[in-house]
């Protein structure tokens, strides 16, 4: 209901020339956890400034759906800052790039890469389900020799193994040499990246050799050595008659636009540099690994907490699929109890607590509130998801929450549930995450029950804030269940 002035200003935190309300954010609270307290004193929807930057904070899921949905458009803008623009070349990508011609193009092209390499084909499957043997294969030789293992590499590997298929058409072997720069590499950048650090508040700072910094520009240096070597070898045997993955789409693209000169396509093609070309693949890569990794981790973290909810996931595994056969993508409908938790999981540790920061893109409102342009926009999905009049107990770990009420069909019970965001920046990734999830984990708790080491405590529950939201390391001890105490060599 709008008032009868108009839109009003909304609620603002206390803020100093140069410094904005840098001392109202001063907490040991990582920042999702801090925006969600401050609500208490300045309302769900609230604004503050961040150095010279007007940041307006969104807690509640009706103003966040009128950022990303119903004037999506307006808010589909992107900041620019310090470090995001070391990562991507100015904002050359797609996550982090503004809203522009180059951005939609790109999208639209990774989108129908995804489609016809990924979602729409049977391929993608069997090389998620060849990932998840060799996954199982691991585990099972670590507890045929009585050892706990820490899982993080381990399902790295195989994520990035399906979105190398996707981006490159290649894949790597245990201790892969690449492969491990690649971990080294892509944790340095998640740990400095987007960081709501003193770097991406001052942009002047940045004249100051700062450590984090640093290590940012060595990892992405090291990122892109990688990526332009993988860009060489596609254009040194690239053919217009065969895709063989996503930067053979890009490639395809931009020959095309090379070789039209109509007005529509040329400037199609001031968005298909070298520079764009390995900023989105770099971008499609890096999310591919970092998000659904991340999950699997989480996933794991709550099912050695709740054993209860690993068994009955295993009971409807050997209900639905036994031990004769593995699970396929077609057993979805079927393990409704597997996908209510894969749901919970991603409402009660959210991959990116406070998505990527939107912008107006002119003069706006949200609700009963005044929008400049130019204002950047944070969600807050931590506090969509843990917001106690949506959810009940929001701490509690509890897949039935999206079941219906007979148990045998999924819900989901609150409006306030945005994982993969919504509208012209929803996620482009959601159906091969899903697909993963699904595939990862059904293999492994089909063959293995999970647990910590006797006398090992439970591992924490509380993430480690950075671009995504991850849980802190610990090993893992992997029970074969009956049937399952020697790998078997399946195919799916
Ligand atoms: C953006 C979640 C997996 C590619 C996003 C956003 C969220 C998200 C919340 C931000 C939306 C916004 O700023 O409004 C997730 C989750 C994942 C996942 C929870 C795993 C479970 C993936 C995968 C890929 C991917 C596997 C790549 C294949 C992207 C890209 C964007 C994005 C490119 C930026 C879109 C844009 O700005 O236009 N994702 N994501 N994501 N995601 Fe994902
Ligand atoms: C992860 C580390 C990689 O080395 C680079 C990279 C690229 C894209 C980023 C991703 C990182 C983190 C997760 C992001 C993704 C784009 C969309 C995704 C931010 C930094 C999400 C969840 O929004």
């Amino acid at each position: 209901v709008r008032t009868p002035h108009g839109p009003q200003e909304p609620p603002h935190l206390p803020a100093l020339p140069l410094i904005g309300s840098l001392l109202s954010l001063r907490s040991p609270h990582a920042p999702h956890v801090l925006f969600k307290e401050l609500q208490k004193k300045y309302g769900q929807t609230y604004s503050l400034m961040m150095g010279s930057h007007r940041v307006l904070i969104v807690n509640q899921h009706v103003h966040a759906k009128e950022v990303l949905l119903k004037r999506g458009k307006v808010f589909a803008g992107r900041p620019r800052t310090v470090t995001t623009d070391i990562l991507t070349r100015d904002g050359k990508d797609i996550a982090f790039g503004d809203y522009s011609v180059a951005w939609r193009f790109h999208r639209k092209i990774v989108h129908g890469a995804l489609c016809m390499f990924g979602e729409g084909s049977a391929s993608l499957e069997r090389i998620i389900c060849a990932e998840a043997q060799s996954l199982c294969n691991t585990m099972s030789e670590a507890a045929a020799a009585g050892l706990a293992l820490d899982l993080s590499p381990e399902l790295t590997r195989a994520v990035t193994n399906v979105v190398c298929s996707l981006c490159f058409n290649s894949s790597y072997c245990r201790g892969d040499p690449e492969f491990e720069a690649m971990l080294r590499y892509s944790q340095g950048i998640v740990d400095t990246v987007a960081k709501d650090s003193l770097v991406d508040i001052f942009p002047w700072l940045q004249i100051f050799p700062n450590a984090d910094l640093r290590l940012l520009k060595q990892c992405v240096a090291i990122r892109d050595r990688l990526l332009q070597k993988k860009y060489e070898e596609h254009k040194a045997d690239y053919s217009d008659h065969v895709q063989r993955d996503l930067l053979d789409a890009l490639l395809r693209a931009k020959r095309s636009a090379e070789n039209n000169n109509t007005a529509e396509i040329s400037a199609e093609s001031a968005g298909l540099s070298d520079d764009h070309l390995l900023m989105t693949v770099g971008d499609i890569f890096g999310a591919g690994v970092e998000t659904t990794t991340t999950v699997l981790k989480w996933a794991v973290t709550y099912l050695i907490h709740h054993p209860e909810v690993q068994r009955r996931i295993q009971e409807e595994l050997d209900t639905k699929i036994g031990v004769d056969r593995s699970p396929l993508l077609s057993d979805r409908g079927s393990l409704p109890y597997l996908e209510a938790t894969i749901r919970e999981v991603l409402r009660i540790r959210p991959v990116a607590p406070l998505f990527i920061p939107h912008v107006a893109l002119s003069d706006t409102s949200i609700g009963d509130f005044k929008v400049r342009k130019g204002t950047r926009v944070i969600i807050n999905l931590w506090s969509l998801h843990h917001d106690e009049e949506e959810w009940d107990k929001p701490e509690l770990f509890d897949p039935g929450r999206f079941l219906n009420s007979e148990g045998t069909g999924l819900t989901v019970p609150s409006a306030s549930y945005l994982p993969f965001g919504a509208g012209i920046r929803v996620c482009l990734g959601e159906a091969l995450a899903k697909m993963e999830l699904f595939l990862f984990l059904s293999w492994i708790l089909q063959r293995f029950t999970l647990s910590v080491p006797p006398n090992h405590p439970l591992p924490s529950l509380e993430g480690k804030f950075g671009v995504v939201l991850q849980p802190v390391k610990y090993k893992v001890k992997a029970t074969p269940r009956p049937g399952w105490d020697r790998p078997k060599d399946q195919a799916c």
